[in-house]
């Protein structure tokens, strides 16, 4: 058993190489990172986190977040009101020009509601952002128990990657 779950944390590190990051066609956007947790069958509303990073000198706007694997997906604040945990949708999410926004817990996140298939640990599901300009990107966000790599910290202390 234990030997089961050591080959499919290593599966799933292997796997997580090819959904680390998506661009978009004219590369001025791109999401990094994009994962779920895990979560009982029997929990309606799943959590997505990821970054997204704005390669351009313009401001973009996030305006639409679908998925096949879910029936509606929106965007999450998470906010403390006199130490009372809530959140509020955001019809839409801007993006500075080369600013970096993070989803993650306890802040930005989206909210899938209704999943339409199982999702199995290490497993992916299609995820779609529709912007203001009308681009669209499509990527992969990965059922995990703790996130994906993250790529900055560890290329600290080997090689520093510009683009
Ligand atoms: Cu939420």
């Amino acid at each position: 058993m234990i030997r089961i779950v050591a080959l499919g944390v290593l599966v799933t590190a292997l796997l997580a190489y090819m959904y680390l990051s998506v661009s978009r066609p004219d590369n001025k956007i791109q999401v990094v990172d994009a994962w779920s947790p895990a979560a009982p069958p029997t929990m309606a509303m799943h959590a997505g986190y990821l970054s997204l990073q704005n390669h351009s000198s313009d401001s973009i706007e996030l305006v639409e977040v679908s998925s096949l694997a879910y029936e509606s997906i929106e965007i999450h604040q998470s906010l403390s009101i006199d130490g009372v945990l809530s959140m509020r949708m955001l019809p839409s999410l801007s993006v500075e020009p080369r600013a970096k926004v993070q989803f993650k817990s306890g802040g930005l996140h989206l909210m899938m509601r209704k999943p339409l298939a199982p999702r199995p640990l290490g497993g992916s599901f299609p995820v779609s952002f529709k912007f203001a300009d009308g681009a669209v990107i499509e990527f992969l966000m990965q059922v995990s128990k703790t996130g994906l790599v993250d790529t900055e910290t560890s290329s600290t202390d080997t090689h520093h990657h510009h683009h």
